[in-house]
């Protein structure tokens, strides 16, 4: 086993292309709509399927001191039923009609916003084994002037248990798991349910490449097992509107982080992962890392590219190539920046 980092290869294979892989719209207008939003649920899910139950989700969201005072919009509906809780306050209920899914709820808040930490609860309700999800969005407008978005995305945390004041943004959720994501707003068997959809560039593999550790040089015989790999991108200020997307697969799984922090992970290397990351990066230098893990002896490779899409500007980009680094070990904080 060689230690530290080892030379990368760029792979001369040629897989299927990934088409209509939609970058989530930048949402200038804060509107009453779920566009750019995730169906989630818990991880116990079989793809899209869970057993009749109830769950418990929770989102939280920081917010720059002055925006508390806006005026807050939340659009939601679940796979059947859900109640939607602000800061602990309970803001939207259909506990009745499972059919109802197709008619998604909204309401607008103003006073329930806390400068810091917020969180969005919702308790979801299964009523049937089969399809299960939540999808929200909530977009706040006045206040500190900046439109603010926050939706349903791989950074929501989910528990089958009810706990004292799990509603609460000062709940500890460190021991929830982190939800499933069925997919976006749109997607199939719910559909747009008649709200808008933006029209948006796909974000595809256009430019990245497929990258391994210096082993691939002789072929495609690789061994099993975990190898490491990183990057360091260095991020414009997001202006008002910006959304951030990772596309990401790997042979056979991978898990990604961001700046330390795990950020998802997939197992199908033909359906490559989307994660947004409007959340996560920041304002210049981000670190990008990547356990990628090859389970049996044989092929092995790793794709990932970066969107920012700014309104009025040109998206910018970043992808698998040369200038990423990789190791066949994991030091501690080998994922975190800072790490040599
Ligand atoms: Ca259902």
């Amino acid at each position: 086993m060689r230690s530290g980092p080892v030379p990368l290869s760029i792979l001369a294979i040629a897989f299927t292309a990934m088409a209509g892989l939609a970058v989530s719209p930048c949402d200038a207008v804060p509107a009453p709509d779920l566009d750019g939003a995730a169906w989630i649920w818990t991880p116990d899910a079989a793809g899209l399927n869970a057993d009749q139950c109830t769950r418990y989700f929770r989102g939280k969201f920081t917010l720059p001191a002055g925006a508390e005072g806006g005026i807050a919009q939340i659009t939601a509906t679940a796979d059947n039923y859900l109640t939607v809780y602000l800061n602990g306050t309970r803001i939207l209920s259909r506990m009745k009609d499972p059919d109802g899914w197709d008619r998604p709820l909204t309401t607008e808040t103003s006073g329930i916003l806390l400068p810091g930490t917020n969180c969005i609860a919702v308790e979801g309700v299964n009523t049937l084994a089969g399809p299960a999800g939540i999808i929200v969005k909530l977009s706040l407008a006045g206040g500190s002037g900046i439109p603010i978005v926050v939706v349903t995305d791989a950074l929501w945390r989910g528990s089958d248990r009810e706990a004292p004041g799990w509603q609460r943004p000062g709940f500890d959720d460190s021991g929830w798991d982190p939800v499933t994501v069925h997919g976006e707003f749109g997607m199939p068997p719910w559909g747009d349910m008649g709200l808008p959809k933006s029209t948006v560039p796909a974000l595809d593999f256009e430019g990245a490449k497929w990258i391994w550790t210096q082993e691939a040089a002789k072929g495609m015989h690789l061994p099993a097992g975990p190898r490491y790999f990183r990057t360091v991108i260095d991020v414009p200020e997001m202006a008002a509107g910006a959304r951030a997307q990772a596309l990401i697969t790997a042979d056979n799984a991978f898990a990604l982080y961001v700046n330390g922090t795990r950020i998802g992970r997939g197992s199908e290397w033909s359906q490559p992962a989307r994660f947004d990351l409007t959340k996560v990066l920041t304002p210049g230098q981000n670190t990008i890392a990547v356990r990628a893990l090859n389970t049996l002896e044989g092929a092995a490779a790793l794709i990932a590219r970066i969107a920012v899409v700014q309104p009025g500007a040109d998206p910018l980009f970043w992808s698998t190539g040369e200038d990423w680094v990789c190791s066949h070990e994991a030091p501690e904080g080998w994922q975190r920046p800072g790490f040599d």
